[in-house]
Order: C-alpha cells, then structure tokens, then sequence
C-alpha cells in the first residue's frame, strides 16, 4: 500500500443517511459542550487546563464511528471529543472540569487527563506522544489474547517528532498488530509551525512505510472521508492485516490551551486561521444534509435543542455536585 490512500476496499460502505446525521449530532454535541466550557471557564470554576478540540471535531467522530464501543482509544489532552464519541457520560466529563467527586476521573483527572473506561476511553495523556505506546500494548494484548478488537491512538502531529512514534511503528508493524495510528496534523505544536520543526512535514502518513506500515493522508474535516478510511484502517487490523496510519489534516479554532484565541500574536496568520474556518467541518456537514434533503431547517433546530439541554444538564449537574471529601486525597495514588 503506501501512497495518499489506502488501495483496499475491503469492509468499506459509504455511511447511510442516518450515519450522516449521527455524525452531525456528535459533532454538534462536541462543539457546543466547548462552546459553553469556553463560556464559562473565565468564572474559574472549572480548575482544569482545557485544550480545545474545536475545529476537530470530525476526526474523533468519523473514526469512532467505524469502531465497536469495546475497542479501546487512546487519546491525548485534547480530549473531549474523543470522550463524548466513545458515549462517555456527558455529565461525568463536565464534572471532572470542575473537578468534583461525580467527575469521570472523580475530580483527580481534569480535562486533560479524561478517560472512560466503561465505553472504551481508556485515557488522554499531557505527555505528547504518551498514548502511542500505550495503544500498540492494547494491540498487542487483543493478538495475544486471541481478541478481534482494535487498538486506536489519536496524537498531534508534534508527537510524530517523539522515538517512541516510530518505534510502536515498527513493532506493530513486525507484530502485524491491530491498531490505528491517528494523526491529527493541525501544523502546529503550541506555537510552532511544522515546517519549521520537520525536515519533510508533508508525509506524516508515509512516516511507516520503511516499518511495513501502510499510510493515509486524509481530509480531517470531512467526516465521510474520515469515516471511509477509518471503516479500511479497522477491516485491516481485524483481519490480522495489522496496522495503518491516518493522517488527517485539521485544524484548531482556539489557542493551544484556554477558551482564546492565539491569531494576533505573530505564529498564526489570520487569513490561514479564516481560511480553515470556512472550513468548519459541522456548518458544511449541516450544509450537505440540507442540500440532500437529508435534513430540514426544523430538524436542526430540534437536534440544536436536543444538544442544548443535555449541555446545560451536564453543567447544573456539575455546579451543584460535592467536591471530593480529603479521605479521597490519598485514594489512587501509586
Ligand atoms: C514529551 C513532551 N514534550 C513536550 C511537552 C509540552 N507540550 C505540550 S503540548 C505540546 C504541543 C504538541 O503539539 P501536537 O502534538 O501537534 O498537538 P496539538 O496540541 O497541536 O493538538 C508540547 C510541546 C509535553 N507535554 N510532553
Ligand atoms: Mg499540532
């Protein structure tokens, strides 16, 4: 395989109508639980570093959706969407932003470090590039194990300059074991644009082709293209095929962490930023399923409504939950 697409069809079915709109509602639901963290975090009663997803929406969305809830995700700090598409609990998530004891984690975690075992979140990680290993592991258990679930891994294209990227790529890839290697490529680690940090930046996707590793270079802002190399990615490694990189290109809205923005400091030029907002990937989703009759204005206007009330529950919820009592204090520490 190699090249800017994976060459098989196998296990790939174009997503129905009623996937498209699942997909809508997803991404919608991510965007407006951001929306109203970004709102609200200046009242400083969400104690925990948020890392905005927003913008990404349709990456944790369209691979998600070609997983079964069993199979286990690694994500990184920006970890939201990935926690809401996996069907974690939405007022556990915000609970854990306000750091109270009905939180996720039961207010030890914060956004950055989110997981929900239950619905297969098996964790996000500060350490750039921590979960990569992790998720090969989880690979590696289900070959051992005899298991026909799939390991996946959502990383920044800053992890793609950690060792342990490339060597979990050749280890699964001498294994032939069943995970996903996700890069969400946004161009930039905090400040820093990638092609002033890799000596080639446009081949992240091919970055495992010397490791048997074949690679997609993909539009992270589509959705249906997402889903549709997710949907190869999974039949691959459940197949015992092994491994596959995405690379979907995308891009972050606010600034590395907090509810701003960075594009008036010299790193991000505004027209780049202007650009990609245009390429919002829930407005143009909305926009094809009104165009294919999929949807009409009302049934937005109820989705909208639906998502609004499970988003101000989740914050009442989390306002008035207890903080963690102090015996918790010495509780899950190793
Ligand atoms: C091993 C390690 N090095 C450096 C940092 C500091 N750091 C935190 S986020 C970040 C940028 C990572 O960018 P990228 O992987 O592209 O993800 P993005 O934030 O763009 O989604 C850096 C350098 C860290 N947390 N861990
Ligand atoms: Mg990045």
């Amino acid at each position: 395989m190699g090249g800017r697409s994976l060459n098989s069809s196998k296990g790939q079915k174009s997503a129905s109508n009623k996937q498209l709109v699942s997909f809508y509602q997803t991404m919608l639901k991510i965007r407006k639980f951001e929306l109203k963290v970004a709102e609200l975090f200046g009242e400083q009663e969400m104690r925990s570093p948020t890392h905005l997803y927003t913008g990404h929406e349709a990456v944790a969305t369209g691979i998600i959706a070609a997983l079964r809830q069993s199979d286990p995700v690694v994500g990184y700090y920006r970890s939201h969407g990935y926690y809401l598409a996996k069907g974690g609990d939405p007022n556990a998530m915000i609970a854990e932003f306000y750091v109270k004891a009905t939180g996720a984690n039961r207010g030890k975690c914060g956004s950055l470090l989110l997981s929900s075992p239950e619905v297969g979140y098996m964790g996000s990680t500060a350490i750039v590039s921590g979960g990569i290993s992790i998720a090969t592991g989880f690979a590696l258990a289900a070959k051992l194990q005899k298991k026909d679930t799939v390991a996946v891994c959502f990383f920044g294209d800053g992890a793609t300059e950690e060792g342990v990227f490339y060597e979990s790529l050749n280890f699964a890839g001498l294994k032939k074991l069943p995970v996903i290697f996700v890069c969400e490529n946004n161009f930039y680690a905090v400040q820093s644009r990638i092609s002033a940090r890799q000596a080639i930046s446009d081949n992240i996707y091919d970055r495992g082709s010397i490791f048997n590793v074949p690679g997609a270079q993909i539009d992270g802002n589509n959705v249906e293209e997402v889903f549709s190399a997710a949907q190869k990615a999974v039949a691959r490694a459940r197949s015992g095929e092994g491994p596959t990189i995405i690379e979907a290109k995308t891009y972050r809205w606010h600034e590395h962490v907090g509810p701003g923005f960075d594009t008036d400091f010299g790193w991000r030029p505004k027209e780049e930023w202007e650009r990609w907002k245009a390429k919002d990937p829930v407005k143009n989703l909305e926009k094809t399923l009104i165009l294919n009759k999929v949807l009409n204005e009302k049934d937005i206007i109820r989705i909208e409504s639906e998502i609004d009330k499970i988003v101000l529950k989740a914050f009442e919820f989390a306002k008035k939950s207890p903080l963690p009592a102090p015996s918790e204090l010495f509780k899950d520490v190793y």
